[in-house]
């Protein structure tokens, strides 16, 4: 393979920089890419005969690659200072990604479009065309005749499902890595069944659908959509629900004894469109003219207000866009204000 001649050379420089021992590391947060990619490399190094190896996250790994370790039957690696005289970085393109962090010497490896590391850190094993850090290790491993054991094989499809999202993101050469590791025995069923999203509990299922079904619906000048629900579980599941079906201000409403509690949650097209961080400014507004507490984020927002506060709730979210300068009209209310009674 023409291209992989160079790729292979690198790879042979970093095994044996890395004889003398070293500390992988992956960016902040290791997503499964940057798991599964540091892991293979850190099993191979051991059985290369590196005298000491060992794979450090700097602040742990995500949700999915820790449902991916655990159910593949793979440690969930070292999270902490990653400091060491001698690093592997892998899937790590700036030093930011990684945190605070002291070395010596440095080595990387990395498919990101740009890197700050390569030249900084040699050897590089680096290829912006190669879709995923975990393709990349494969690819090299598969060319130059190593023995990747069928767990590996797994860890690593699961790497290159993660980076493409599942093969939407693909080239010839990835599909051929893929089909190598399939080959070598990977279990592409238990990658598909381990990286899917969890099925929503029934409870969550029944909340989401209530929430819809309540919905009153508004329009900002003809162009956003704002969306009132009355709902006292799983409100920002819910809510981003119905974000996803259209609305682009989507406010629920819990009835708590005394007190409304108000979740506000945005669109992107929202803040496009209004030029400010719409969901922390109602909230605040909802809280001033209301008579209680609110404040929050651009997209994501919250606020408490008097029970008492309910039958004016409609018309103070009309005047805070009114106020603005558009237009707001009601579309449909839906049956969220008797709901909330
Ligand atoms: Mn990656």
């Amino acid at each position: 393979m023409v291209r992989g001649s160079g790729l292979l050379r690198d790879f042979a420089e970093l095994l044996s920089w890395c004889r003398g021992g070293v500390r992988v590391v992956t960016h902040r947060n290791a997503d499964v890419d940057a798991a599964a990619a540091a892991l293979t490399l850190g099993y191979v190094l051991s059985t290369y005969g590196s005298t000491s190896i060992d794979v450090c996250t700097p602040e742990g790994v995500d949700s999915v690659a820790k449902r991916v370790l655990t159910g593949l039957g793979f440690g969930v690696p070292e999270s902490g200072a990653c400091s060491s005289s001698r690093l592997l970085f892998v899937d790590v393109s700036s030093l930011s990604q990684v945190g605070p962090v002291e070395f010596r010497e440095c080595a990387v490896v990395d498919h990101h479009v740009s890197s700050e590391l390569v030249g900084r850190c040699s050897p590089a094993l680096y290829d912006p065309e190669a879709r995923a850090s975990s393709a990349l290790v494969a690819e090299v491993l598969v060319d130059s005749g190593w023995y990747v054991p069928r767990g590996y094989a797994t860890l690593l499809l699961a790497g290159i499902m993660h980076d493409t999202r599942f093969l939407r993101l693909l080239s010839p050469r990835v599909l051929r890595v893929v089909a190598r590791l399939i080959e070598l025995g990977g279990d592409v069923d238990a990658v598909q069944s381990l990286m899917a999203q969890p099925e929503p509990p029934y409870a969550e299922r029944v909340a989401s659908l209530r929430g819809l079904a309540r919905l009153g619906v508004y329009a900002v000048d003809q162009e956003l959509l704002v969306a009132i629900t009355c709902l006292g579980a799983y409100e920002s599941t819910a809510l981003r629900r119905i974000l996803e079906s259209g609305a682009d201000v989507a406010i629920a409403i819990a009835a708590r004894d005394e007190e409304l509690r108000v979740t506000i949650r945005t669109s992107a097209r929202a803040l496009r469109v209004l030029g400010i961080p719409v969901a922390a400014e109602l909230a605040s507004y909802l809280a001033r003219v209301a008579g209680g507490g609110g404040g929050g984020h651009d997209a994501a927002a919250g606020a408490v207000v008097p029970a008492t506060f309910l039958d004016q709730l409609e018309g103070a979210v009309a005047e805070f866009f009114r106020s603005r300068g558009f237009k707001f009209r009601t579309l449909g209310r839906g049956r969220w204000l008797e709901e909330c009674r």
